[in-house]
């Protein structure tokens, strides 16, 4: 991939110079992750009975800053997920509810990035604008559907790494040590920086192998990376005696390991039958992977602390793009309306900002990002985003907007969150409809949809259903396909196996 770069190199050779005067708008620094649950950070171990994670670095961000503890995904699938967070737009209305977003309209998707687009918003605000890591943006690019080119297409200036391990902790630590020992001139402008970290998202070639003690890697490059990661993880469990490893290392089975009374039927199972040992080796090597992206993002926070000027005119948020199910229900990754994949951490800290708050409103950081952190650094917002700003509550001057419902979307499923009751209308290849009482049953484990018909009936209300791209006959065709075809070459590999 070609790098767009504008750094300059040789910056560290630059004497030591005066700074003039801090800019009046703050730098804002944006770390993602990806496939971090809310519960995985281990500053909020107090809130989760049973956390398994170690956090150390994501833990002084929650120190220092205010978390939104009741934080939902757009989607919980990258791209309709990172769809919003850099546009403030829920992707169901232009076609983006699934990682492939064939229905997508370049024209219609293009005109919205001129305007909402992170980078082209923060442009026009007087930010350079630097992005680093995994994209998984739709239109990425200047041209066409490309979801792995530089974030051009949203308006960034510079794509600084396309590293997206340890190498992009360094890369946005060394553009930080850049910034604060440039000269501050009258023509300096803040910056707004994106540090987008893939882990924990290697569990997914965990999760995908099937209980094989191989792990294959399909492809050199990255893919061979994944590979590596997922074996170093196996090898640190190796390394410990097994009886050990399990009285004193890997994490107890889920609370909410049971499948959902009255989940609807799904032609494609969500279940794993793996055995209990694996379920709970899986968690271990999930808690890994996230202490892994915490070590990455540790280099970032420790370029801040060398330079404290930078870092009090910084403003940091933290989040991710979707959680993990972490074996509840039986199940792995994500897409389902569940809050393991659903709600994910969203943190702010930095200028202006109290230490150690929890809000706990329903927020969508996938909308709500783009208002908020226009609002934080003093810029317009767009002209229409389908988010709120929080800026009030996470400058403490107000409380956070206060939703009646929180509408999110999925791939085959849309949902509404009221006080404490989840609705969820599957409208993809499965139909079936879900209720959940989150204060009565916070596993969700069981489905009440019968007996509240009504009260389904109003938060089904709240789906804005007329403003959703229908899939066309022939993008309907092309996905049916693909799954009988999917479908074909899993049935021949279990065969091969067989003989
Ligand atoms: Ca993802």
């Amino acid at each position: 991939m070609k790098l767009l770069t504008k750094i300059t190199l040789g910056a560290f050779a630059l004497p030591a110079m005066q700074v003039v005067a801090q800019t009046t708008k703050p730098n804002i620094i944006l770390i993602m992750t990806d496939q971090q649950s809310y519960n995985a950070i281990s500053a909020h171990a107090d809130m989760y009975g049973g956390s398994y994670f170690s956090t150390p670095n994501i833990d002084r961000l929650a120190k220092e800053g205010i978390s939104f503890t009741r934080t939902y995904c757009a989607n919980p699938v990258s791209v309709p997920s990172r769809f919003a967070l850099f546009t403030g737009m829920f992707g169901g209305q232009y076609g983006i509810r699934e990682n492939q977003c064939a229905e997508a309209d370049e024209t219609e998707v293009r005109a919205m990035l001129a305007q909402n687009g992170m980078g082209a918003v923060f442009n026009r605000g007087g930010y350079e604008t630097y992005y680093g890591g995994k994209v998984h943006l739709p239109f990425s690019a200047k041209e066409g559907k490309s979801k792995f080119a530089a974030p051009a297409g949203y308006g960034f200036e510079t794509y600084f790494t396309d590293d997206e391990r340890d190498g992009l902790g360094v890369a946005a630590g060394k553009l930080i040590e850049e910034k604060a020992t440039q000269p501050q001139t009258a023509g300096s402008k803040p910056f707004l920086l994106v540090a987008s970290f893939l882990n924990p998202h290697d569990i997914c070639l965990e999760s995908s192998t099937n209980l094989s003690s191989e792990v294959i890697g399909k492809k050199e490059g990255k893919k061979s990376l994944i590979t590596q990661c997922v074996r170093q993880m196996r090898a640190r469990a190796a390394a410990i005696d097994s009886v050990e490893f399990y009285r004193e290392h890997a994490p107890a089975l889920p609370f909410n390991f049971a499948k959902t009374d009255g989940f609807p039927d799904m032609k494609k199972s969500p279940y794993k039958d793996f055995p209990d040992w694996y379920w709970r080796k899986y968690r271990w090597t999930y808690g890994q992977l996230v202490a892994l992206v915490d070590s990455h993002i540790g280099h970032i926070l420790d370029a801040l602390d060398r330079h404290p000027e930078l870092k009090r005119n910084t403003i940091i948020v933290f989040t991710s793009d979707h959680g993990e199910m972490q074996g509840a229900h039986h199940t792995v990754t994500k897409n389902l309306p569940y809050d393991e994949c659903q709600r994910v951490p969203f943190i702010f800290c930095g200028r202006g900002i109290a230490h150690g708050e929890r809000d706990n409103s329903l927020v969508c950081n996938g909308t709500d990002l783009l208002p908020t952190i226009c609002q934080l650094a003093g810029i317009p917002l767009p002209a229409k985003t389908d988010g709120l700003s929080l800026a009030d509550r996470v400058l403490g001057r107000g409380k956070a907007p206060q939703r009646k419902a929180l509408y999110t979307e999925g791939d085959g499923f849309l949902n509404v969150i009221s006080g404490t009751n989840k609705y969820t209308l599957f409208d993809g290849k499965n139909s079936g409809e879900m209720y959940v009482d989150l204060k009565s049953d916070n596993g969700e484990l069981k489905n009440i949809i019968s007996g509240n018909e009504a009260k389904a009936q109003t938060l089904k209300s709240f789906i804005p259903l007329e403003k959703l791209k229908p899939l066309s006959a022939k993008v309907k065709k092309e996905k049916v396909e693909k799954n009988a075809k999917r479908t074909e070459k899993q049935t021949g590999k279990v065969q091969r196996k067989g003989h």
